[in-house]
């Protein structure tokens, strides 16, 4: 147990809602409710669990609603209530299902070099309902969060502690609804227990203060990053119209395989305008495991050629989180390319 408390923030999501008259919308009270439930808990499991405070929204939203601007909300949120004069040992979010892994990702850029948990979770179904798999995840997301040694944004779901960069949503429906598809697990809950493997997490890298990276966001606009899967027989021109326009200052492209496009010129000399006008464009593969080895085929060359950035085997989520996070930050585009290649929090 901890002396010091954890803190849960309650941003919405499907764990907290409750029946409206259109369908399941956002609740309230969550701290009356989690306390409620973990009152169900076996004494023994009760006794052991680490005290918390609750930090609830006031508008607390279906995760499908949220833009990066509550992503930087939440770790601003964090950020304050990092050190003096509020501290607290771990960080609990209750987030939605949908856009969980976008939000973690997100937070493991702007809480670079955080030493102490973030865990992110959320559930299939609301706590109230019969069957929940709702209270199992604040539980063991509590239990991940109360250890010092875990010093990183990480996702809890159905008991497996995943690496918040690396998580996504992997099932519609299933209580084990979260993959980390190119990542070992970090940890995971063994009889009650949680338990983290050694040598996976962050902390063996994390070397002096936390280095918090908190861009403004807002001030990129609507859609500043755009995320485009190529399709056979996909048209220059629509794809120009995306990557040439002037709010856009970069692009994922979701390629082929190991990193193949289409070998079409006019294709190539979009890529290459858009580069040569500052925008960051990277690629990672449409397949959902395995990295980009762009160069192997020469379907692949034109990429190289253009500027484009190998994604290695970032998530999608991964990959614009961070497109995003680099180009709210005043840096050389030189220095955005750098780093975007470059391991930030663990992502590639
Ligand atoms: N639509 C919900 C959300 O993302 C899904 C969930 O939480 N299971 O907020």
């Amino acid at each position: 147990m901890t002396s010091t408390p954890l803190l849960v923030i309650y941003t919405g999501g499907t764990l907290g809602m409750v029946p409206g008259e259109r369908g399941l919308i956002p609740g309230k009270n969550i701290e009356q409710r989690l306390r409620n439930a973990l009152s169900q808990l076996p004494p023994d499991r009760q006794a052991s669990l680490p005290d918390f405070e609750v930090l609830e929204y006031t508008q607390p939203i279906d995760s499908s609603a949220a833009t990066p601007a509550d992503w930087q909300r939440l770790a601003r949120d964090i950020a304050e209530r990092y050190s003096d004069p509020v501290t607290y040992a771990g960080f609990v979010v209750l987030h939605g299902t949908d856009t969980l892994a976008w939000t973690a990702a997100s937070l493991a850029y702007q809480l670079q070099g955080i030493d102490r948990p973030v865990i992110v979770t959320g559930a299939q179904l609301p706590l109230e309902a019969e069957g929940s798999d709702a209270l199992n995840n604040v539980e063991t997301a509590l239990r991940f969060a109360a250890l010092p040694s875990l010093q990183e944004v990480a996702v809890c779901f159905a008991g497996k502690l995943m690496r918040g960069v690396c998580t996504r949503k992997w099932d519609t429906h299933r209580f084990d609804g979260f993959a980390s598809p190119n990542y070992p697990l970090l940890g995971e809950m063994v009889d009650c227990a949680p338990v983290l493997y050694p040598s996976r997490g962050l902390e063996v890298q994390q070397r002096g203060l936390p280095r918090f990276e908190l861009p403004d966001y807002a001030a990129l606009g609507t859609s500043p990053i755009v995320r485009i899967a190529l399709w056979p027989g996909m048209s220059p021109r629509l794809l120009a119209n995306w990557l040439l326009d002037e709010n856009v200052h970069g692009a994922l492209l979701e390629v082929w395989g190991s990193g193949n496009i289409p070998d079409d010129r006019e294709l190539a000399g979009v890529f290459a305008q858009a580069v040569g006008e500052g925008k960051l464009l990277a690629a990672i593969s449409q397949c959902p495991q395995g990295p980009v080895s762009i160069g192997t085929y020469a379907a692949g060359q034109a990429l190289i050629e253009a500027g484009v950035m190998a994604g290695d085997a970032m998530t999608p989520e991964a990959a614009m989180t961070k497109l995003i996070h680099l180009s709210a930050q005043p840096l050389s585009s030189e220095e955005k390319r750098k780093r975007f290649l470059t391991s930030l929090a663990g992502e590639r």
